[in-house]
């Protein structure tokens, strides 16, 4: 990387700098000779040197011209940019592979190994019933941290890459859901029940399991399509034509669940079905008719409708409420279908013209081409480097994250986004929602180019199998690119205090982004991994999509407002949970809060009076327990995790986490929908790394809330001691969403965006972006400022060039192998 920025600087004089420094040879030249030879001499010679000045001076303008053209029709002259560095080239990195997820052939390898397994007795999915034993993923687990750093660091063998696969066993008695563990992923040849993380047992009770494609079309076919036949006279009364019913084609109802589906892991999986017209933003159509559906256990004769309510009015049976409706025995509805065009859910364009004449906006361009390295899924961007990979559940995972090659991040991972809303009907009052269960990582599909990323980024393809029999290719889920934020990362003028200035010094902010954007359902969220040249890393996840939509009704006024006609989304919040296990300066890392506190001291220097001023309050943290942060207003702390190894002042090298969107979990401990996402009790809490204690949440927590099968205050009981310790912080961002007008059709980016850093403290012995040949440094030539040297370390500023055009190219499929 830095040898091939070097060869670009010898190619590339610096302007205004060279000829500077050549106006000054001359004129040492000309001394010379005046004092060397006679005045006839001396008169030649300056007119020699002047036309020799005058002819420099032609040369470097005649260059400037090339390089910048000032015509702009003189399209001919302008090259393309340069390439950069290409997608893949040099050495394969250490660290490439070790993380990667698994392929189309490992799974369809894994997949095949464990249906010829006659003892597991497995069904393909396609053939599978609720009481079928039955995969329903494979995906990679990453290898234990111990095995991956003895390789990284050359003390080891390659880890070996081994599949989860989770396995619905309804055929079991009592049903349950096993995870096994598949090696090697290439030639399986062996499994094991895996100690699933949380309740380490090898199996979850089956009602904790997430709701998949074979049970909601068992559900459909069970409960709610016999229940809509019964009731398509009143769909089609109330809801102005529209029914539900197979193979709907016009005036059609989808329908939406609520979740959690029940109380505890074991007794109950139930859940309400709301429906909504089937129109473009389906998820702003809802009407006011809920099924109570019970779909516990693998024996589907005992799933049942369990209750029935319809225009705020409840009925214990459809039987009930068809009797109660044809004998006009309750309170009808008539609810019109929306008619004004555009669709006020849609995406079409409406309102006054912006900008009134349309025009192209700014865009992003790479004069000299790519500045990052891209080998599989390990990506190089000046000192960073990282390698990443995405699980199908929880979703994005940075392994390996190092500045310099010394690894200041052994993971920064998602793992869990949560939603948990308020309201007056069972949609959205019981809707407590924990993305992971939905396979947030699979929801990340096709990202378009230019408007998702910039059109300079890189794309990369991700392969999972979740809820399908085979794996599937989702292109362009993940891109990286290069940007400038249009904003100085540092800058300095500095005043002679005299209409003058002794320098003035600066660097734009160019940094790195890896990004992906995940829909599960109606919400779009966009999750940023940010590197900064100056050691900063920012974590940042933006909302956008669909609000949840709810039928509304006076009923909804104490909870939301109402959006349209017939139309709320109840207040609810967004909290996210994220790994970060940070490995500053080597694995043994204590953890401490520097309180900024107050002091009311003697004035030293003044002593009869007093002084209150802020004052550093440093406490180490000895354990698990003390280790729990909840923000303080009173108390702020910064949150720093420190080696024993020290920066030449001889303090501690630290990196310090720092949140921006701090949100309180509002539920109490003991309400039943905490325990599922204990998580988001602390701000962040601390503790020791254990291969046992990899993730905060899990896919079994949102089915089963009161008794989830991962707790993550488990991880802080035994109360481990957390100095000198590899360490790891579980950070929880957040925001609160009470949705408004605005958010029609969409929730915008702006204003909902939620981010924490990752800061270097005290780790390097200055400011690290100082290596940066993308500086600029102005000086004046004298007192009087007449003449400015410009240092621009090497880095080019000509010729202009032509950007790539870099065609959309969105397909928007995602069945292919
Ligand atoms: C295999 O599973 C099916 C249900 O999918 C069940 O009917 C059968 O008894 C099971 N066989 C064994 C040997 O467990
Ligand atoms: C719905 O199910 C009940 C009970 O199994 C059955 O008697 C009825 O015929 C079904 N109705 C329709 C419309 O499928
Ligand atoms: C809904 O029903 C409840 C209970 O009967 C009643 O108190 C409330 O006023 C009703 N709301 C509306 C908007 O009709
Ligand atoms: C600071 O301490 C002095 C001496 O104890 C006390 O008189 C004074 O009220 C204190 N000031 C404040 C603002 O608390
Ligand atoms: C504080 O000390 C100074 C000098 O010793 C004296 O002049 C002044 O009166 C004192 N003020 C008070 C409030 O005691
Ligand atoms: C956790 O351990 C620390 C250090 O040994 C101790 O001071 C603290 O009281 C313990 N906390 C609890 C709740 O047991
Ligand atoms: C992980 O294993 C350690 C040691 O075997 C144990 O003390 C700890 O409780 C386990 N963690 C969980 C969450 O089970
Ligand atoms: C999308 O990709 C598939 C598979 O490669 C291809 O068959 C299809 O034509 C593509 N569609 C578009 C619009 O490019
Ligand atoms: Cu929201």
């Amino acid at each position: 990387m830095k040898e091939e920025q070097e060869e670009m600087d010898a190619n590339q004089p610096m302007m205004k700098t060279e000829s500077s420094r050549k106006a000054r040879c001359m004129n040492q030249l000309l001394k010379w000779k005046v004092l060397a030879i006679t005045f006839i001499i001396v008169s030649i010679a300056l007119l020699i040197a002047l036309i020799a000045v005058a002819m420099t001076l032609r040369k470097i303008d005649e260059k400037h011209q090339r390089k910048i053209p000032e015509s702009r029709g003189d399209d001919n002259e302008v090259k393309a940019c340069l390439e950069g560095f290409s997608p893949s080239p040099g050495e394969s990195p250490r660290s490439a592979g070790v993380f990667d997820d698994l392929t189309v052939n490992e799974i369809i390898a894994v997949r095949d190994y464990l249906l010829h397994q006659t003892e597991l007795n497995l069904t393909k999915i396609e053939q599978a019933a609720i009481n079928s034993n039955y995969i329903t993923s494979v995906q990679l687990l990453p290898p234990p941290k111990a095995d991956t750093l003895a390789y990284l660091d050359g003390k080891g063998n390659k880890p070996e890459r081994k599949a989860i696969a989770v396995v619905f066993r309804g055929g079991d008695d009592p049903p349950v859901v096993k995870e096994y563990l598949v090696s090697p992923v290439a030639v399986p040849t062996k499994y094991v029940a895996r100690k699933i993380p949380g309740k380490h047992l090898d199996y979850v009770p089956f009602n904790a399991r997430p709701y998949d494609f074979v049970e909601y079309i068992v559900v459909n076919q069970v409960l709610v399509n016999n229940a809509s036949a019964r009731l398509s006279k009143l769909m089609v009364e109330s809801y102005d034509g529209y029914s539900f019913y197979p193979g709907c084609t016009e005036k059609c109802l989808t329908i939406r669940t609520t979740a959690p589906m029940g109380f505890t892991s074991e007794a109950d999986r139930h859940h309400w079905i709301t429906f909504a017209r089937k129109m473009t933003g389906e998820y702003e159509h809802t009407v006011d008719l809920s099924l109570l559906v019970d779909h516990a256990g693998a024996d589907i004769s005992k799933w049942k409708i369990l209750s029935v309510i319809y225009n705020n009015q409840t009925f214990a049976s459809v039987d009930e409420l068809v009797e109660k409706y044809n004998n006009d025995a309750i309170d009808k509805i008539k609810i019109p279908a929306p008619t004004k065009k555009p669709l006020f859910s849609s995406y079409e364009r409406r309102g006054d013209p912006q900008p009134a004449k349309p025009m192209r906006g700014p865009e992003l361009y790479e004069p000299d081409g790519k500045r990052y390295l891209v080998k599989g899924h390990h990506v190089s961007y000046m000192s960073w480097s990282f390698d990443f990979r995405m699980d199908s559940y929880s979703g994005m995972q940075l392994y390996d994250i190092r500045f310099n090659g010394d690894r200041i991040i052994y993971e920064l991972s998602l793992q869990e986004a949560a939603a948990t809303y308020g309201g007056y009907y069972p949609n959205p009052s019981w809707n407590n929602y924990l993305d992971s269960n939905w396979a947030l990582g699979t929801a990340s599909w096709e990202l378009v180019r230019g408007v998702d990323c910039p059109s300079t980024a890189m794309f990369f393809d991700l392969v999972h199998m979740v809820w399908f029999g085979r794996p599937f290719t989702f292109r362009n889920a993940v891109c990286v690119f290069e940007m400038n934020t249009g904003k100085p990362l540092r800058r300095h003028y500095d005043s002679d205090y005299a209409g003058g200035y002794n320098f003035y010094g600066g660097m734009a902010n160019q940094l790195l982004v890896l990004r992906t954007i995940a829909t599960p359902g109606n919400y779009d969220y966009v999750f940023d991994f940010i590197f900064y040249q100056n050691g900063v890393v920012e974590v940042q996840t933006s909302a956008s999509g669909y609000v949840y939509g709810s039928f509304y009704d006076s009923n909804s006024n104490p909870y939301s407002y109402k959006l349209h006609e017939h139309l709320t989304s109840g207040t609810h919040d967004h909290l996210f949970s994220y790994k970060v296990d940070l490995d500053v300066g080597g694995r043994k890392n204590s953890y401490e809060t520097i309180e900024i506190g107050i002091e009311n001291i003697t004035e030293r220097w003044f002593p009869n009076r007093t002084r209150i001023q802020k004052v550093l309050k440093r406490s180490v943290k000895s354990a698990e327990l003390d280790a729990t942060y909840k923000f303080n207003f009173d108390t702020p702390k910064y949150l720093n995790f420190f080696s024993d190894v020290k920066n030449s002042m001889g303090v501690k090298k630290g990196y310090r986490i720092q949140l921006e969107s701090i949100l309180k979990q509002l539920y109490p401990e003991d309400w039943m929908i905490t325990p599922m996402m204990s998580w988001s009790l602390y701000q962040m809490a601390v503790t020791k790394f254990k291969e046992n204690e990899t993730q905060s949440s899990c896919i079994y927590n949102m089915n089963s809330p009161t008794d989830p099968q991962l707790d993550f205050r488990q991880y802080l009981l035994d109360n481990d001691s957390i100095i000198n310790e590899d360490l790891v912080a579980w950070v929880t961002i957040g925001m609160m969403h009470v949705p408004h007008s605005e958010d029609i059709p969409n929730t915008a980016t702006a204003a909902n965006a939620v981010s924490f850093f990752i800061r270097p403290f005290n780790y390097f012995d200055e400011d690290p972006s100082m290596g940066s040949t993308n500086a600029i440094l102005i000086t004046p030539t004298d007192a009087s400022s007449s003449g400015q040297n410009v240092q621009r370390y090497g880095t080019p500023d000509g010729p202009q060039c032509m950007p790539k055009k870099r065609d959309l190219d969105f397909n928007g499929t995602y069945i292919h192998g």
